[in-house]
């Protein structure tokens, strides 16, 4: 086996109603379905914060939802409170097929750094433990899918490139924030890590 379908993040704080709604992105629940259905692997990324979290513009005095501020990392967008560990928003999607997953890979639990990334928090250097699962697995190409294109599944992506892996992403199959030309930025990014860009299935 060497093929995965890693989904970011189909959690319902992303999807409209939710916390930090991404537009639109309910939308890809039944297309991506389907690709769970034929998938060799299944991997599900799933926010995961305690509440009061550093990435959460609420423990931040005088702080806005989408301001930026400077951590010990690097910059930090201020989020909307979302996907507090236990909470409904935190779930899945209700109609997303969980059940094929083997792995759901939980992240941004570690209350002083944000993890866009399925692979290493946003220090760059705390790893997640996926890369080893993938390895141990025998698994070298990835399809990434989900929310939101241009925070976590850029940052998943790019990653992965990054540690050698052949990464595919599915646009159709993803829904953007899009923050001050974030999803321009993440498009090159991923290209520049050598991440295939498809918008269709080919
Ligand atoms: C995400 C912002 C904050 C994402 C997660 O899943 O793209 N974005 N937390
Ligand atoms: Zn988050």
């Amino acid at each position: 086996m060497t093929h995965a379908l890693i989904v970011i993040d189909v959690q319902k704080d992303f999807c409209p109603g939710g916390a930090l709604a991404v537009p639109d992105g309910d939308a890809i629940v039944g297309p991506v379905n389907a690709l769970i259905a034929e998938a060799d692997a299944v991997i599900l990324t799933q926010d995961w914060h305690p509440a009061g979290h550093s990435s959460f513009a609420s423990s931040h005095d005088g702080k806005s939802p989408y301001d930026m501020i400077q951590m010990p990392y690097g910059p930090q967008v201020l989020w909307p409170d979302h996907c507090i560990q236990g909470s409904l928003g935190a779930q899945f999607h209700p109609e997303l097929h969980t059940d094929r997953a083997n792995l759901i890979i939980r992240k941004g639990y570690n209350p002083a750094i944000d993890s866009y990334s399925a692979f290493f928090e946003n220090d760059h250097t705390t790893p997640t433990g996926l890369e080893g699962y993938l390895r141990t697995r025998g698994i070298e190409t990835l399809t990434m899918v989900g929310l939101a294109l241009d925070f976590c599944v850029n940052f998943s992506a790019v990653d992965a490139a990054k540690l050698g892996f052949d990464v595919q992403v599915r646009e159709d199959l993803c829904r953007a924030i899009d923050l001050d030309g974030s999803l321009a930025a993440a498009r090159d990014g991923m290209r520049a890590a050598g991440v295939t860009l498809e918008t269709a299935h080919g």
